[in-house]
């Protein structure tokens, strides 16, 4: 809580071509909170660089990823959009949580796991600390709510755990957050090994539909999607690759699973598959349209990163004056 009013917060990092899984699980729902919430939505550069960037990409893709929050329905005058490197104070309280969370604790995380498998060459520090330093951007500012894809609920949860600990230590420190996680995009499968989550970092591109991606492209990439030998539109166990046609179909239409089964009773899945592009085509391409005028503004993005980052500053230094006051640091 802020001043009496509810915190929505989250980040997306600016690490690769977003993705319609980070548009249904993620941004999508990030809108749903801005009437009633006081709203940080974060370009987390920081987190990023967890993994190599080119630094040249890295860039572009900070501008790229907030004009997509803008053009995703964020108003910026109604939601904090901003960078997460232009907020100093993330880093100084990730550093403090570091000594409130186990080693033991950021083993387990999964994400780790995959990200140490994927990057055996650069297993660094930042990659195994990611889940603290997300901890902070949360806990900076009394979030009440983060909504994310389900692969980012065991982080929230060490989030309330490192919370907890503090707060038994240190009392009415930090709001206890909870994450939410939107029923339907909760977990967006890639189309060729649809076991696997769509992931921006994705080197194989026609498993990932990109929100940039234009309307021939993205009914080719749903036309090749992996499905399985049967041949009618059902949702049921062990037809992975239908089932994820039909969550994103569902995400983009608005109509239930049930719906969607009779809709295709006595068609086959060539029909399926071409209507589930145009549908994500018909929802994205306004997005694009607006995400196009705003990128061109590069002087509209620089204000109202500067706007936000101050903003969230302020806040941000509230708590982190409050923590730093508790753990006795002379300040
Ligand atoms: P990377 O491949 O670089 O790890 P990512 O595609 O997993 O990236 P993030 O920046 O880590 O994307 O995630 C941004 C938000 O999008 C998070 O809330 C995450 O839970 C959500 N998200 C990412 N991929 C999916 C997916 N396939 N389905 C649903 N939500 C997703
Ligand atoms: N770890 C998240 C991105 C992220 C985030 C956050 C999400 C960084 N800080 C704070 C919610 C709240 C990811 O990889 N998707």
């Amino acid at each position: 809580m802020l001043n009496e009013q509810k915190v929505s917060y989250s980040g997306v990092q600016p690490s690769g071509n977003l993705t319609i899984g980070n548009y249904l699980g993620a941004i999508k729902n990030f809108s749903a909170y801005s009437e009633l919430y006081k709203c940080f939505y974060c370009v987390v550069d920081s987190h990023a660089i967890t993994v190599r960037q080119v630094p040249a990409e890295l860039r572009r893709r900070t501008y790229e990823t907030l004009a997509l929050y803008i053009a995703c329905g964020l108003d910026p005058e109604k939601n904090t959009l901003y960078v997460q490197s232009h907020v100093p104070a993330h880093t100084e309280l990730a550093w403090i949580l570091n000594c409130f969370t186990m080693f033991g604790e950021l083993s387990r995380m999964t994400q780790f796991k995959d990200k140490s498998e994927k990057h055996a060459d650069n297993i660094n520090a930042g990659l195994f600390t990611y889940p603290v330093l997300m901890a902070s951007d949360i806990l900076l500012y009394q979030t009440d709510v983060v909504p994310v894809g389900i692969d980012q609920k065991q982080h929230v949860e060490l989030c309330r755990d490192i919370a907890t600990r503090f707060n038994q230590l240190y009392p009415d420190t930090f709001t206890m957050p909870e994450p939410i996680i939107s029923k339907s995009g909760m977990r967006i499968m890639s189309l060729a090994e649809p076991t696997k989550k769509m992931s921006k970092s994705d080197e194989n591109a026609n498993a990932v539909v990109y929100i940039l991606d234009d309307k021939d492209t993205m009914i080719r990439k749903f036309k090749r999607a992996v499905t399985d030998s049967d041949t009618v539109v059902k949702y049921a166990e062990g037809k992975d690759g239908i089932n994820n046609l039909m969550t994103i179909y569902s995400c983009f239409t608005g109509k239930t699973i049930s719906e969607i089964e009779k809709e295709f009773e006595g068609k086959g899945y060539g029909d399926f598959k071409l209507a589930v592009g145009e549908a994500c085509a018909d929802a994205l391409m306004p997005v694009q349209e607006k995400f196009r005028q705003i990128l061109a503004d590069k002087a509209y993005l620089e204000e109202v990163m500067k706007k936000g980052a101050d903003e969230a500053a302020y806040y941000a230094r509230k708590t982190l004056s409050k923590v730093k006051r508790k753990l006795g640091f002379v300040i």
